[in-house]
């Protein structure tokens, strides 16, 4: 859509010597446009004289007015690029992964300077994740809450740009962890949302890389490499399984902490199977 323009003409009076800025015509317009939240461009600027004598100069000024202030971003980092105004505000905005794809995302605009794109949370038990390929494909759950953001998704978020990974963790004592890879893409659904992981660093043990060059895989669909049965069905989730896991993101929620290879598990922290509390996965370009 179009950009709405508003034009503020304004006649500036100037005599004898020069052409510098009227300081009443300024100070008017500078206090108009101040608590705008629009971008402006000072357009075109034409000059009449009419008394020579007496050296009367009418400058006549024409200013265009972009009110189209959110502009369509692709990720959160656009987001805040576009809108410094949002650091901080963490929250679920819209966003553009392809030019008609519209989706919405929640945004952490806080952590290291912001910018990330949340592309799975689990919180509590109350949105199950154990789905087929369409699901993950399309993506399910509420942005605010419980969400896998969608396969489709995740793949143009992270084909043009090369893309770092956060992933934060959260045990049952309330206890917390994270971890960063330096990049992260995924395949399309011809590659079946290959995984390409590397470059770890945290406190939380790196219990993904294992996973990386391995196709995803759900209830429906076993793209794994364990051969007669299906990692997916085995460990109730759907994940880049190989043979099978080391960590279990999408996998079943269980609200006590206790060790079962079905839950969300990430293998290399703490306790080994341990079912964790909450999970975020997030993404940011790695130039960031
Ligand atoms: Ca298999």
């Amino acid at each position: 859509m179009r950009a709405l323009g508003i034009y503020v003409t304004l006649i500036l009076f100037m005599f004898c010597y020069g052409l510098q800025k009227h300081p009443d015509i300024q100070d008017m317009l500078e206090k108009f446009l101040k608590n705008k939240k629009i971008s402006w461009k000072h357009t075109n600027s034409s000059l009449i004289s009419s008394k020579l004598v007496k050296l009367k100069v009418d400058i006549l000024s024409s200013y265009e007015v972009d009110t189209n202030k959110e502009k369509k971003s692709v990720d959160c980092s656009e987001i805040l690029r576009n809108n410094p105004s949002r650091s901080n505000k963490d929250g679920v905005y819209e966003i553009y992964p392809a030019k008609s794809m519209k989706t919405y995302a929640f945004c952490d605009m806080t952590t290291n300077g912001g910018g990330w794109t949340v592309i799975q949370n689990r919180m509590d038990k109350s949105t199950g994740f154990y789905r087929t390929w369409k699901e993950y494909k399309a993506g399910f759950g509420s942005p605010s809450q419980n969400y896998w953001i969608g396969n489709d998704v995740i793949h143009l978020l992270t084909k043009n740009k090369p893309q770092r990974l956060r992933v934060e963790l959260q045990r049952f004592s309330g206890e917390t962890g994270y971890g960063e890879y330096s990049t992260f893409a995924v395949g399309n659904e011809t590659s079946k949302y290959r995984l390409n992981i590397s470059g770890f660093k945290g406190n939380i043990g790196d219990s993904l890389v294992y996973h990386s060059g391995m196709k995803f895989s759900t209830s429906d669909q076993d793209n794994d490499k364990r051969s007669g049965s299906s990692c997916s069905q085995v460990y109730h989730g759907a994940w880049w399984y190989k043979n099978c896991h080391e960590s279990n993101l999408n996998g079943k929620y269980i609200t006590t902490s206790t060790i079962d290879s079905q839950s969300i598990t990430w293998y290399h922290w703490k306790t080994k199977y341990e079912s964790l509390k909450t999970t975020r996965m997030m993404i940011r370009p790695a130039n960031i």
